[in-house]
């Protein structure tokens, strides 16, 4: 096992992997910006080394200072948490070219899923279902592209190979539109990011956004641990997510969680790892792989009682998968509400010092957060301050525990979106469950 792992990281998942490294008995060394000097995971790590001024570019994303802070303080590998450098193939490629290794798969599988379109064709091969599409990058000539939509059939979406994340898409509704289409995407692409390679799928317009989570040791062992709906959400900013899906038939959720896991082993994957699908009509459709642990981690952790930040680190550290697909099983039922410091009504962040802090608590009631009373929210950085995770039997019990830990939750001296999820938690669509992706900002009259 490691000695000591960096957490090159901030806010709620630098102290959740920092938990899990004392719980193993991992030495530990935060590494922060100036501002951050005084987070809660950067006074309870062995090590701290400030790297850089307040800006992310200049301090998270600082590859040489997050590599000299690995060679000062004789940290072996580092944790990158999500957001920041997680799925960066250059920088697991630097870590590891330096003697260090880097908490995720290698860097070319990073590269791989980060490329849509190549990723696509992995699943593929692997036998994920995909969306119906253009099978590769769209060709130079238009009749080809016309041709393309033609078969698959309006709308069609035109998406970035190196977009991901709701970046560098755009739908076309006629056929009319489509070359101009493919031309603005294209050179948005290149603009953004160096890239202009686009391809085409068919757009879905009603699905659901079901993902599912694999871990994997890169030595031919592989298992998925369930799923989880995320379909709450704003402006591909997820909201409120829950463990396991609900109404997905037996059969059609079981044939999608075994190709994952095979395609987990197809591409010799190491580490935590989540499939991205379009769910709509009782069928997946792949749409990302996302190579990193992610932020909602915490309700298939509550459902299945892994702890999966403590997985991850083992099977980067070359032991192979203790998990076996047979010992893991989804019990009960799991939400997590994103708190952030915004403002209720425009979403516009709202940074500042928290006077009070009161946490909720209580059977099946799990707070990720970094806050305390005196801490100053920082401008720099993503707005979530805390995830309020509930488990219950059963999904209705689940979310009776979300209302009353909401209503326990106090969070003074800066605006929050509270008041949003106090009122996604009683509304009835939501209740009964399987809202889509379009939910959310219909309810908000967006
Ligand atoms: C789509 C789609 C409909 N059809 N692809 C947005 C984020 C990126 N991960 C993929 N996205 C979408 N891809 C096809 N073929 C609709 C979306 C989409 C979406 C997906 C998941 C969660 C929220 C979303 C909100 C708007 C659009």
């Amino acid at each position: 096992m490691f000695d000591k792992i960096l957490i090159a990281n901030r806010g709620e998942i630098a102290l959740r992997i920092l938990r899990a490294c004392k719980e193993m008995g991992i030495a530990t060394v935060a590494v922060h910006s100036l501002v951050d000097r005084n987070l809660k995971h950067v006074r309870l790590a062995d090590e701290s080394v400030c790297i850089g001024p307040n800006p992310s570019p200049q301090s998270y994303l600082n590859v040489p200072a997050i590599i000299s802070a690995m060679e000062i303080t004789d940290a072996v590998a580092v944790h990158p948490g999500y957001g920041f450098l997680a799925e960066n193939a250059d920088f697991a490629e630097q870590v590891q070219k330096s003697g260090f290794t880097f908490i995720g798969p290698a860097a070319d599988v990073i590269r791989l899923m980060g490329d849509k379109v190549s990723a696509i064709a992995a699943m593929k091969k692997a036998g994920v279902p995909t969306v119906p599409g253009s099978d590769g990058s769209l060709p130079d000539n238009s009749e080809g592209c016309l041709e393309i939509a033609r078969k698959i059939g309006y709308p069609v979406i035109i998406k970035a190979a190196s977009g991901g994340g709701g970046r560098g898409m755009r739908v076309v509704e006629h056929e009319a539109d489509l070359i101009n289409a493919i031309a603005v995407t294209k050179s948005e692409a290149q603009a953004a990011f160096g890239d202009g390679t686009v391809y085409m799928e068919k757009f879905l317009q009603n699905p659901r956004h079901v993902e599912i989570q694999v871990m994997s040791d890169g030595q031919g062992n592989a298992v998925h641990l369930g799923d989880r709906d995320c379909s709450l959400q704003r402006r591909h900013q997820k909201v409120l997510e829950e463990a396991p899906a609900p109404g997905i038939p037996d059969a059609v959720r079981r044939r999608v969680q075994e190709a994952c896991v095979q395609a987990c082993i197809d591409i010799g994957y190491r580490g935590a790892g989540t499939f991205e699908f379009l769910y709509e009509d009782q069928h997946f459709y792949f749409i990302e792989m996302n190579t990193r642990i992610q932020v909602e981690h915490p309700v298939t952790e509550m459902v299945t009682g892994i702890d999966l930040i403590k997985e991850q680190i083992r099977v980067c550290a070359g032991e192979k998968l203790s998990l076996q697909q047979a010992d893991i099983a989804i019990r009960g039922h799991s939400f997590e509400c994103r708190i952030n410091a915004e403002d209720p009504r425009t979403f516009f962040p709202s940074p500042g010092t928290v006077n009070n802090f009161h946490m909720p608590g209580g059977f099946g009631v799990r707070i990720d957060s970094h806050l305390y009373s005196g801490y100053s929210v920082p401008p720099n950085y993503d707005s979530m301050i805390a995830k309020v995770i509930t488990h219950g039997e059963d999904r209705d019990t689940a979310l009776a525990r979300m209302r009353v830990a909401l209503s326990e939750l106090v969070v003074d001296g800066i605006k929050t979106n509270i008041p949003l999820q106090e009122e996604l938690v009683r509304d009835e669509a939501f209740a009964k469950g399987g809202v889509n992706i379009h939910y959310l900002e219909k309810k908000l009259g967006l």
